[in-house]
């Protein structure tokens, strides 16, 4: 495929899902990776990504590039785009679909300079202006929060749901915005009033005793008709 033909299908598949669901190495034996992600996958999560916070990047590419491929290819049968957390050059390797960063983790430049112009770059954000900001920079899309403080990504406070609404409205409008952090089926009424039409959600899924079941119902709230 064209590259940029390439891109703009990945682009269309994140545009697709409302729920984005990770693989996260701090709850997933990496023994499990395949059954999680299959558990994710069969219950309608749209994006899936690989995290690995806390892991040297030799660690990752190793752990990563021994399990990707096969993720890839499970990922792809349901056409759904891999993602790989923090990693330009990882991503590049193992062949994903795209690359997730932080805010400390250079510009939009300095990544497609790693990753070139086929792949879907995420950005975490964490204010509104901070969403903005991604946007006008030209990433495809954003996780936006802490919105309840996490164990999954310690040590910074919620945000709350205030400015949800807005940046649905300045942001949603032009590229996905993912919604994150400490969101369970419990809260997930609330966040979807608050002006929420997608989410991120880790630990609630990756813990639940029947992943796919447990997937397949927050989907089910984002999208009534699914
Ligand atoms: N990023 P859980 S919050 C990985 O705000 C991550 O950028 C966040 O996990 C951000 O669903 C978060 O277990 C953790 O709370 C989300």
């Amino acid at each position: 495929m064209q590259e940029t033909g390439q891109y703009a299908r990945r682009v269309e598949l994140v545009g697709d899902a409302s729920l984005y669901g990770i693989l996260d190495l701090g709850y997933v034996a990496k023994e499990e990776m395949r059954a999680v992600a299959r558990g994710l996958l069969e219950g309608g999560a749209g994006v899936i990504q690989l995290r690995a916070k806390g892991c040297d990047p030799e660690e990752v590419l190793a752990l990563f590039g021994e399990y990707a491929p096969d993720l890839a290819e499970m990922c792809q049968s349901f056409d759904v785009p891999l993602i790989i957390n923090d990693y330009p050059e990882v991503a590049l390797a193992v062949g994903a679909d795209g690359v997730h960063v932080g805010q400390d983790d250079g510009s939009l430049v300095e990544v497609r300079s790693v990753v070139g112009d086929s792949m879907i770059v995420g950005r975490s954000t964490h204010s509104a202006q901070q969403a903005r900001a991604a946007l006008d920079e030209g990433f495809d899309y954003i996780g936006f929060g802490p919105l309840f403080p996490t164990p999954t990504k310690q040590g910074r406070p919620g945000i709350g749901l205030e400015s949800i609404f807005d940046v649905e409205n300045e942001v949603g409008k032009k590229i996905p915005v993912f919604c994150i952090g400490g969101i369970k089926p419990d809260n997930l009424e609330l966040v979807l009033a608050s002006g929420a039409c997608r989410v991120v959600i880790v630990s609630a899924l990756l813990q639940a005793s029947d992943i796919s079941a447990a997937t397949r119902s927050i989907v089910k709230a984002l999208i009534p008709n699914t």
